[in-house]
């Protein structure tokens, strides 16, 4: 077994198996807030998703899916729900690339960002050519096609990829789309809120986070006139390709938290630094800082698992090296994360107009028994769409291993876990958690995991259960 860092031995320990390696670590002290010793566990701690792009055709390499699974619980596919790779023919839709992904992130217990909707760019060949009220009503067909097949199963969307130009206009890119009428965006966001209610619907560009930048004030702009229009808008992804040329902006914070201040989450949707030690390293820190300063700022997608998978391999820009292993920039990143981030909302989001129940509701009373383990829910963070908990499995009498379901009533969402690995029922309300190692505890030890729920106003306390073995 690997040394795990510090603040988390405690917590393998208590799910390590034997007693004489059991009565030697627990004597180690356990913080009250244990670091998360994965992207993924330590961003949960903070209420926040952390994502990867993934290429369908990679899956089947383990270095990478083993280190995706791992590290990652925010899966956008790269290329493989884009226009030209879901409706290669008018009408004729194939998704088979892109439900590989979905059920691949699925099965892994993991939430998936539906990229891209509406794009100038990666357009079949068949759209290129058109125009007029032609092409606005198959983009609008496409919108609706596409959200509807993946509807229920898409945690955000990006409705509309970079419609913005680039320079000083701080205007609208001239495209086909474009040119189709100015309202093509927001006709592009009511089809997919009619297609997929569920889903957050974002607007996501690039040369977007220097606040001083004319393309950040146009697409500002635009998201507050939606907003006040009533124009269904519930994000604005930030992709955050950085380089020397482009580096990360010193006003990061000031540019996710006026656009959060317009009542939108504000995600970063495709992260990748061109660089490498340490450098490369702070400027990755700064971005997470940036993240961590904003309680609407949700989650962050690198695009891509190591640099040889990266669009811009020559850049290294990635958290893992070609080999698969940890960069400089991965520690500073986990570092950023377990330094955790703020709890105060965000200047103008006005807190939760239900405040969350003290006590439980009568009808899911933890703690559940059942075997010989017991296992009891507890209140972590709250914010103002999501609620942290933690569920604590205590052996009764030696047992061998445990799991232990957690069902949530919906609409609320399991987004997030951590300190352990999940797998869902088909209606994705019940999560079945087993331990990541051998689950062994001798009678009195206890053992946890965690999870973020999405309540979407519903603050009901998630119903749990042990089974031993
Ligand atoms: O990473 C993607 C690469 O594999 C494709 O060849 C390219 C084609 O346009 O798109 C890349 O992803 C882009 C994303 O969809 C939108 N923002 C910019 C990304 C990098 O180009």
């Amino acid at each position: 077994m690997t040394t795990p860092p510090l603040r988390q031995r405690g917590r393998i320990a208590a799910a390590v198996g034997g007693l004489a390696v059991a009565a030697l670590t627990v004597t180690l002290a356990v913080p009250a807030a244990a670091a998360g010793s994965t992207l993924q566990a330590a961003a949960a701690e903070t209420g926040r998703y952390f994502g990867t792009a993934i290429a369908a055709n990679r899956l089947s390499d383990t270095t990478y899916s083993t280190i995706a699974n791992r590290e990652f619980n925010m899966i956008t596919a790269e290329n493989e729900m884009k226009m030209d790779a879901t409706e290669p023919s008018q009408n004729q839709f194939n998704y088979s690339s892109g439900d590989r992904i979905v059920s691949w992130a699925r099965q892994n217990g993991k939430q998936v960002r539906g990229h891209a909707l509406a794009w100038h760019s990666q357009q079949p060949g068949w759209m290129q050519n058109m125009s007029g009220t032609a092409l606005r009503n198959a983009m609008l067909n496409h919108v609706t096609q596409v959200a509807t097949h993946y509807r229920g199963q898409i945690h955000s969307w990006d409705v509309v990829n970079e419609a913005f130009a680039d320079g000083g206009s701080g205007g609208r890119r001239d495209s086909n789309l474009q040119r189709t009428g100015n309202d093509w965006i927001e006709a592009a966001f009511r089809a997919a809120r009619a297609a997929d209610p569920a889903a957050k619907l974002c607007y996501n560009d690039y040369n977007t986070d220097n606040w001083s930048h004319a393309k950040t004030q146009g697409v500002y702009n635009m998201v507050r006139d939606f907003k006040s229009r009533g124009v269904p808008i519930d994000c604005v992804g930030f992709q955050a390709h950085f380089n020397s040329g482009n580096p990360v902006p010193s006003n990061y914070d000031t540019t996710l938290r006026n656009f959060a201040a317009l009542g939108v989450d504000v995600q970063i949707t495709e992260l990748d630094i061109e660089g490498s030690g340490s450098s490369q390293a702070q400027q990755y820190q700064g971005v997470v800082q940036a993240c961590l300063s904003v309680a609407r700022c949700t989650g962050i997608t690198v695009w891509g698992v190591r640099d040889s998978d990266s669009w811009r391999a020559s850049g290294t820009p990635l958290l893992f090296d070609g080999s698969g292993n940890k960069k400089a920039a991965y520690t500073s990143v986990l570092n950023a994360l377990n330094a955790g981030g703020t709890t105060t909302p965000d200047p103008t989001t006005p807190p939760p107009t239900t405040p969350p129940p003290t006590t439980p509701p009568p009808t899911t009373p933890p703690p559940t028994t059942g075997g010989s383990c017991t296992a009891t829910y507890s209140e972590g963070q709250k914010w103002g769409d999501r609620f942290n908990g933690t569920v604590t499995i205590r052996a009764n009498t030696n047992i061998s291993g445990w799991s232990s379901t957690v069902t949530v009533s919906s609409p609320q969402r399991i987004i997030a876990t951590w300190s352990g690995s999940p797998t869902w029922d088909s209606s994705g309300n019940v999560m079945t958690m087993r331990p990541s190692g051998s689950g062994a505890l001798s009678a009195g030890q206890t053992a946890s995991f965690g999870f973020t729920v999405q309540h979407n106003g519903n603050w009901r306390w998630p119903a749990v259960t042990c089974t031993a073995s």
